[in-house]
């Protein structure tokens, strides 16, 4: 679990399927914005580097992480994207509030995988401190923002495996 042990932008570029064809959602939270700005540059310039069309990703922006999911949800029922990342930040403060919104967030995301069938990806970071959350948008633990965009490719190639013949 421990992000000290890997970084979020390592992968093996060879695991990485083509995302040429893929279709893709974004919902960015633009609560701690400075950090979102730079989960969203990962995750869009990966979808682009693994083969993605400009005007296959749709981006979206919600006021907080809570919003993510109604925001997903609506990408989802209007729009015929393949998969769709969700992109947060939530730093704990001083209330029990950010244990509710991670909570909520989570929770409502699990749901839309199982609602829709299709990858929704959690793309958010729970941090205890604003520094926490710069190591991991791009600082020393890489950016998770790029650790979104590999699993939704990976994903979106998982299910079309399954497709019938
Ligand atoms: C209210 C709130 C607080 C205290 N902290 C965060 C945070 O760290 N990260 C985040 O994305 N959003 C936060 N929010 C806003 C909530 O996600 C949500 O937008 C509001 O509660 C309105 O529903």
């Amino acid at each position: 679990m421990a992000t000290q042990l890997k970084n979020l932008s390592d992968f093996e570029m060879n695991t990485i399927s083509d995302a040429s064809a893929m279709k893709f959602g974004i919902v960015v939270a633009e609560w701690n914005k400075e950090i979102t700005e730079s989960l969203l540059k990962g995750a869009y310039q990966t979808l682009l580097k693994f083969g993605a069309l400009e005007d296959n990703i749709i981006r979206k922006y919600v006021p907080g992480t809570f919003e993510l999911v109604l925001g997903a949800q609506l990408i989802a029922e209007n729009t015929d994207v393949d998969a769709i990342i969700v992109l947060g930040c939530v730093i704990q403060g001083e209330t029990p509030h950010f244990d509710y919104i991670c909570q909520g967030a989570t929770q409502g995301i699990i749901e839309l995988n199982i609602k829709y069938n299709k990858p929704f990806i959690f793309g958010v970071l729970t941090t205890n401190t604003l520094q926490q959350a710069k190591d991991r948008s791009g600082g020393k633990h890489g950016n998770k923002g790029d650790e979104a965009a590999f699993s939704a490719i990976q994903m979106v190639a998982f299910k079309k495996s399954f497709t019938k013949r």
